[in-house]
């Protein structure tokens, strides 16, 4: 069971972070209203959460989740790719520090950032991207070897329009991911049960399971609909102001 998350609250230059996408400027007013409701959601699934404070000097900092890698035996502060995140990890380090004695870093010249890293069980899919490159993903593989996981590293530079692995796949529970067209084929998903992501709803693979339930982004009735019928109950919720900022449900918390 997952029991605890780490949040933080957009800040005010929020729209000065970096995104690929062309869908306008997000509004602070309704990107603090979905925050608020992505919070009631986590504790609506059990968990506690440490609300960090809003971080002015970084506009993207309110995607916690690429700062770090969180597991049931230990904790990896990352070395974000984007050089405008790079100090984001000092903060969070502190925070970690609180709950985890066995606290790893990953080091230059290896990047990483926690969106690439998508837990299934004891095993870590680790996605090499713009953000994440090799040496990062390799020291990050090693670290999880060395607590007993095993860990695969899947090459996503080609596909186009995928900021993060997490971006177009999601661990769901009993050997299930949700996983977008462009992925579904990898050799490193064979003897997974592989629920495709419509064309037009690649957006909604980046669901987060949570205890049993899902967290969806509200608006994607298709995938929505699939995972009702295999029995999950399924939380939508508005993202429209982290998408237009490239950020999905999972970017929004370190969950532990
Ligand atoms: C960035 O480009 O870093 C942010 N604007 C979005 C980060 C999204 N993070 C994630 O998918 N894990």
């Amino acid at each position: 069971m997952l029991q605890q998350a780490i949040v933080r609250r957009p800040c005010e230059n929020f729209a000065a972070g970096l995104t690929t996408v062309s869908l306008g400027k997000p509004d602070y007013a309704r990107a603090l209203q979905q925050h608020e409701a992505y919070c009631a959601a986590l504790e609506e699934c059990g968990l506690t959460l440490t609300r960090l404070d809003a971080d002015q000097r970084y506009p993207d900092s309110t995607f916690v989740e690429d700062t770090a890698v969180l597991t049931k035996r230990c904790a990896v502060v990352t070395n974000p790719g984007a050089p405008s995140r790079a100090r984001e990890v000092a903060d969070i380090s502190k925070t970690l520090a609180r709950f985890y004695s066995e606290l790893h870093s990953i080091c230059g010249p290896g990047m990483l950032d926690g969106g690439d890293v998508c837990e299934a069980g004891n095993h870590f899919f680790i996605g090499i991207s713009e953000r994440t490159n090799e040496a990062g993903a390799q020291q990050l593989a090693e670290l999880l070897t060395s607590f007993d996981y095993t860990a695969s590293l899947i090459d996503i530079r080609d596909v186009d329009g995928m900021l993060h692995l997490k971006s177009g796949l999601a661990y769901l529970s009993d050997n299930r991911l949700a996983v977008i067209d462009a992925l579904h084929s990898r050799a490193e998903f064979r003897g997974y049960d592989l629920i495709r992501v419509n064309a037009g709803e690649e957006y909604a693979a980046n669901c987060l399971t949570i205890n049993g339930s899902v967290l969806i982004a509200a608006g994607y009735q298709i995938l929505e609909v699939k995972l009702r019928e295999l029995g999950y109950q399924t939380i939508a919720l508005a993202m429209s102001e982290f998408q237009k900022m490239d950020g999905g449900l999972s970017c929004l918390s370190l969950r532990f």
